[in-house]
Protein backbone atom coordinates (compact mmCIF):
# COMPACT_ATOMS: atom_id res chain seq x y z
CA UNK A 1 0.00 0.00 0.00
CA UNK A 2 1.29 3.56 -0.73
CA UNK A 3 1.10 5.70 2.33
CA UNK A 4 -0.99 8.08 0.66
CA UNK A 5 -3.75 5.37 0.44
CA UNK A 6 -7.37 6.74 1.72
CA UNK A 7 -8.16 3.25 3.17
CA UNK A 8 -6.81 0.00 5.04
CA UNK A 9 -5.34 -2.74 2.77
CA UNK A 10 -1.68 -4.69 3.17
CA UNK A 11 1.35 -1.79 2.33
CA UNK A 12 3.55 -1.75 0.27
CA UNK A 13 6.32 -2.76 3.12
CA UNK A 14 3.16 -5.49 2.41
CA UNK A 15 4.31 -7.02 -0.42
CA UNK A 16 6.57 -9.68 1.72
CA UNK A 17 5.56 -11.46 4.69
CA UNK A 18 4.31 -9.28 7.21
CA UNK A 19 5.63 -9.26 10.61
CA UNK A 20 3.51 -6.54 11.90
CA UNK A 21 -0.31 -6.23 11.95
CA UNK A 22 -2.00 -2.96 12.22
CA UNK A 23 -5.75 -3.36 12.88
CA UNK A 24 -8.16 -1.51 14.13
CA UNK A 25 -11.45 -1.30 15.23
CA UNK A 26 -13.28 0.74 12.32
CA UNK A 27 -12.38 1.96 9.04
CA UNK A 28 -12.88 5.06 10.68
CA UNK A 29 -9.40 4.65 12.70
CA UNK A 30 -7.44 4.73 9.30
CA UNK A 31 -7.04 8.69 9.11
CA UNK A 32 -5.08 7.78 12.79
CA UNK A 33 -3.91 4.81 12.08
CA UNK A 34 -2.37 5.38 8.72
CA UNK A 35 0.82 7.17 10.07
CA UNK A 36 1.55 3.63 11.47
CA UNK A 37 2.08 2.85 8.17
CA UNK A 38 3.53 5.27 7.11
CA UNK A 39 6.29 5.07 10.10
CA UNK A 40 6.75 1.12 8.93
CA UNK A 41 7.06 1.99 5.07
CA UNK A 42 9.78 4.30 6.29
CA UNK A 43 11.75 1.32 7.45
CA UNK A 44 10.24 -0.79 5.02
CA UNK A 45 8.78 -3.13 7.60
CA UNK A 46 6.15 -5.71 6.04
CA UNK A 47 2.90 -5.21 7.74
CA UNK A 48 -0.83 -6.24 6.86
CA UNK A 49 -3.87 -3.96 7.51
CA UNK A 50 -6.90 -4.81 8.73
CA UNK A 51 -10.67 -4.26 10.66
CA UNK A 52 -10.83 -6.24 13.49
CA UNK A 53 -13.40 -4.70 16.04
CA UNK A 54 -13.83 -6.38 19.24
CA UNK A 55 -17.79 -5.75 19.64
CA UNK A 56 -18.86 -5.90 16.84
CA UNK A 57 -17.03 -8.95 15.06
CA UNK A 58 -15.71 -10.31 18.65
CA UNK A 59 -14.75 -14.27 17.49
CA UNK A 60 -12.83 -13.14 14.28
CA UNK A 61 -10.86 -10.58 16.81
CA UNK A 62 -10.36 -13.84 18.92
CA UNK A 63 -9.37 -15.56 16.19
CA UNK A 64 -6.78 -12.98 14.71
CA UNK A 65 -4.76 -12.55 17.98
CA UNK A 66 -4.67 -16.72 17.77
CA UNK A 67 -3.07 -16.59 15.33
CA UNK A 68 -0.78 -13.69 14.34
CA UNK A 69 2.41 -15.32 16.19
CA UNK A 70 1.83 -18.82 13.83
CA UNK A 71 1.48 -16.60 11.06
CA UNK A 72 4.86 -15.13 11.25
CA UNK A 73 3.63 -11.21 12.53
CA UNK A 74 6.58 -10.16 15.29
CA UNK A 75 4.54 -7.56 16.59
CA UNK A 76 0.54 -6.27 16.50
CA UNK A 77 -0.41 -2.45 16.42
CA UNK A 78 -3.71 -2.03 17.34
CA UNK A 79 -6.08 0.88 17.38
CA UNK A 80 -9.55 1.94 18.65
CA UNK A 81 -11.60 4.94 19.92
CA UNK A 82 -14.17 4.89 23.09
CA UNK A 83 -15.21 1.72 24.24
CA UNK A 84 -11.15 1.03 23.09
CA UNK A 85 -10.81 -2.92 24.58
CA UNK A 86 -9.36 -4.30 20.54
CA UNK A 87 -5.93 -3.80 22.21
CA UNK A 88 -6.44 -5.52 25.74
CA UNK A 89 -8.20 -8.05 24.06
CA UNK A 90 -6.00 -8.89 21.70
CA UNK A 91 -3.14 -9.02 24.30
CA UNK A 92 -5.36 -11.58 26.10
CA UNK A 93 -5.23 -13.88 23.63
CA UNK A 94 -1.62 -13.44 21.84
CA UNK A 95 2.14 -13.81 22.99
CA UNK A 96 3.44 -10.85 20.83
CA UNK A 97 3.94 -7.56 21.94
CA UNK A 98 1.00 -5.48 21.77
CA UNK A 99 1.03 -1.68 21.34
CA UNK A 100 -2.22 0.31 22.12
CA UNK A 101 -2.85 3.57 19.74
CA UNK A 102 -5.82 5.31 21.14
CA UNK A 103 -8.08 6.92 18.22
CA UNK A 104 -9.70 10.43 19.71
CA UNK A 105 -13.34 10.29 18.71
CA UNK A 106 -15.72 13.45 18.85
CA UNK A 107 -16.54 13.52 22.58
CA UNK A 108 -13.82 13.02 25.21
CA UNK A 109 -11.26 13.66 23.37
CA UNK A 110 -9.29 10.13 23.63
CA UNK A 111 -9.48 10.14 27.26
CA UNK A 112 -11.93 7.43 27.08
CA UNK A 113 -9.97 5.43 24.37
CA UNK A 114 -6.61 6.08 26.29
CA UNK A 115 -7.91 4.59 29.48
CA UNK A 116 -9.54 1.89 28.09
CA UNK A 117 -6.40 0.36 26.40
CA UNK A 118 -3.95 2.15 29.41
CA UNK A 119 -5.23 0.19 32.29
CA UNK A 120 -4.23 -3.31 31.45
CA UNK A 121 -4.41 -5.83 34.55
CA UNK A 122 -1.05 -7.59 35.65
CA UNK A 123 0.06 -10.11 33.39
CA UNK A 124 -1.99 -8.91 30.23
CA UNK A 125 0.85 -5.80 28.59
CA UNK A 126 -0.58 -3.54 26.52
CA UNK A 127 1.86 -0.51 25.17
CA UNK A 128 -0.01 2.12 25.32
CA UNK A 129 0.68 5.28 22.95
CA UNK A 130 -0.40 8.95 23.43
CA UNK A 131 -3.94 9.68 21.94
CA UNK A 132 -3.59 9.50 18.19
CA UNK A 133 0.26 8.67 18.60
CA UNK A 134 -0.05 5.78 15.71
CA UNK A 135 3.82 7.21 14.67
CA UNK A 136 4.74 5.98 17.62
CA UNK A 137 3.47 3.16 17.93
CA UNK A 138 4.89 2.43 14.38
CA UNK A 139 8.31 3.45 15.98
CA UNK A 140 8.18 0.98 18.37
CA UNK A 141 7.43 -1.78 16.38
CA UNK A 142 10.73 -0.90 14.25
CA UNK A 143 12.77 -0.89 17.24
CA UNK A 144 10.84 -4.10 18.57
CA UNK A 145 12.15 -5.72 15.27
CA UNK A 146 15.78 -4.53 15.60
CA UNK A 147 16.54 -5.57 19.05
CA UNK A 148 17.00 -8.87 16.70
CA UNK A 149 18.25 -7.09 13.06
CA UNK A 150 21.07 -5.49 13.13
CA UNK A 151 20.62 -3.32 9.51
CA UNK A 152 17.30 -2.24 11.01
CA UNK A 153 18.83 -1.08 14.14
CA UNK A 154 21.37 0.68 12.60
CA UNK A 155 18.42 1.94 10.47
CA UNK A 156 16.98 3.50 13.61
CA UNK A 157 19.85 4.87 14.63
CA UNK A 158 20.10 6.97 12.06
CA UNK A 159 16.53 8.18 11.79
CA UNK A 160 17.51 9.02 15.46
CA UNK A 161 20.42 10.84 14.72
CA UNK A 162 18.76 13.25 12.17
CA UNK A 163 15.87 13.91 14.87
CA UNK A 164 18.37 14.85 16.42
CA UNK A 165 20.11 17.15 13.65
CA UNK A 166 16.48 18.70 13.07
CA UNK A 167 16.22 19.65 16.62
CA UNK A 168 19.41 21.05 16.43
CA UNK A 169 19.10 23.29 13.35
CA UNK A 170 16.12 24.67 15.27
CA UNK A 171 18.15 25.85 17.84
CA UNK A 172 20.75 27.37 15.34
CA UNK A 173 17.91 29.04 13.62
CA UNK A 174 16.45 30.83 16.86
CA UNK A 175 20.04 31.40 18.33
CA UNK A 176 21.02 33.51 14.45
C1 LIG B 1 -14.58 1.85 17.83
O1 LIG B 1 -15.69 2.64 17.61
C2 LIG B 1 -13.74 2.03 16.62
O2 LIG B 1 -12.40 1.73 16.91
C3 LIG B 1 -13.94 3.46 16.25
O3 LIG B 1 -12.93 4.27 16.82
C4 LIG B 1 -15.27 3.77 16.90
C5 LIG B 1 -16.32 4.22 15.94
O4 LIG B 1 -16.50 3.25 14.93
P1 LIG B 1 -17.46 3.55 13.69
O5 LIG B 1 -18.81 3.80 14.25
O6 LIG B 1 -16.88 4.77 13.00
O7 LIG B 1 -17.39 2.33 12.81
O8 LIG B 1 -14.92 0.51 18.01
Amino acid sequence: MSGTDSSPSTGSALSATPVVGIVMGSDSDWPVMEAAAKALDEFEVPYEVDVVSAHRMPHEMIAYGDGAADRGLKAVIAGAGGAAHLPGMLASVTPLPVIGVPVPLSHLDGMDSLLSIVQMPAGVPVATVSVGGARNAGLLAVRLLAAHDTALRERMERFQAELKEQAQDKGRRLRA
